[in-house]
């Protein structure tokens, strides 16, 4: 892949990484960060020998959060018009499973980037919070809408309006993050759990994201239809066939992502 001015990226066994890479700034999301990673994103997407994508930062930074030097001069009329950041929804199309891996600070924006990902792992020195408050705003790329679906109303209120952070226990006790490990164990255990996902079935996996997604957005009875559709179609693939084939025969299943 190309190279970008904000992002490192490598792939390696069918997974890509996409690390933040903009250390003097505790990797704050300017609008290059978010062309970078959306594209990089979508290329890895379209690509197929890759089956799973983490995004992660550094060991101090996730991201601390939107760019607030590229932010502080802009105004209402630029940000409406141009739907300011709403370029991020380029990342939750992806229908690969994307991991987001946080070290240190993930805030605002950075926050909200995290809770983009499928699967959200993180050191135990991650620090999450909405500190957008302290601003004079309010969180902008999902914050008061992710935020409160993963935790709640009364843990995304305490967030949001008081600013303060969040540590990866809480993180993980609350239900926003997945697994928490030490900081030295982060790319390993991301890697780790895209090689599990990457030894799947492709379809199944993207089926599995769209089922999992879809609770987020309709009714109990709608969605419960929507995932007996969704397996009902799995039946039609020739992974289905092998992967319940392996299970009888007792030998691993060789997925064909057809
Ligand atoms: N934007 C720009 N630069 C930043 C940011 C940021 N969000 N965070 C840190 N930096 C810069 C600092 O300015 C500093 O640069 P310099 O050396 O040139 O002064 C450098 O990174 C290092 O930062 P600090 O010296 O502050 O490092 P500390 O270790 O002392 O503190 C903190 C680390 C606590 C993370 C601190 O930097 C901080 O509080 N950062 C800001 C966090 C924040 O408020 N984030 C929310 C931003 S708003 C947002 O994300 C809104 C998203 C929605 C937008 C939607 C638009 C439509």
């Amino acid at each position: 892949m190309s190279e970008f001015e904000t992002i490192l990226t490598d792939v390696a066994d069918g997974v890509a990484t996409i690390t933040i890479n903009r250390p003097k700034a505790l990797n704050a999301l300017n609008l290059q960060v978010l062309t970078d990673t959306t594209d990089a994103a979508t290329a890895y997407d379209a690509d197929d020998s890759i089956k799973a994508i983490i995004i992660t930062g550094s060991e101090k930074a996730f991201a601390a959060g939107a760019d607030i030097k590229e932010m502080s001069s802009l105004d209402f009329s630029t940000a409406y018009k141009a739907d300011w950041f709403a370029g991020w929804t380029r990342l939750t199309d992806v229908r690969k499973p994307v991991i987001t891996a946080v070290g240190g600070y993930a805030l605002g924006g950075g926050c909200e980037l995290a809770m983009m990902g499928d699967i959200l792992i993180a050191s135990t020195k991650a620090k999450f919070g909405q500190p957008e408050i302290n601003l004079g705003v309010l969180p902008g790329m999902g914050g008061s809408q992710r935020l409160t679906r993963a935790i709640g109303k009364a843990k995304a209120m305490d967030m949001c309006l008081t600013g303060r952070m969040m540590g990866a226990e809480e993180a993980e006790r609350s239900g926003l993050v997945a697994r928490i490990v030490e900081p030295e164990a982060l790319l390993d255990t991301a890697n780790e759990i895209a090689q599990t996902i990457a030894s799947k079935s492709r379809i199944a996996s993207a089926m599995v994201k769209e089922a999992v997604n879809t609770a987020f957005e309709t009714t109990l009875e709608q969605g419960l239809r929507y995932e007996r559709r969704l397996f009902h179609s799995s039946l039609a693939t020739n992974d289905q066939s092998e992967g319940m084939a392996a299970f009888v025969e007792k030998r691993d299943p060789n997925f064909t992502d057809s």
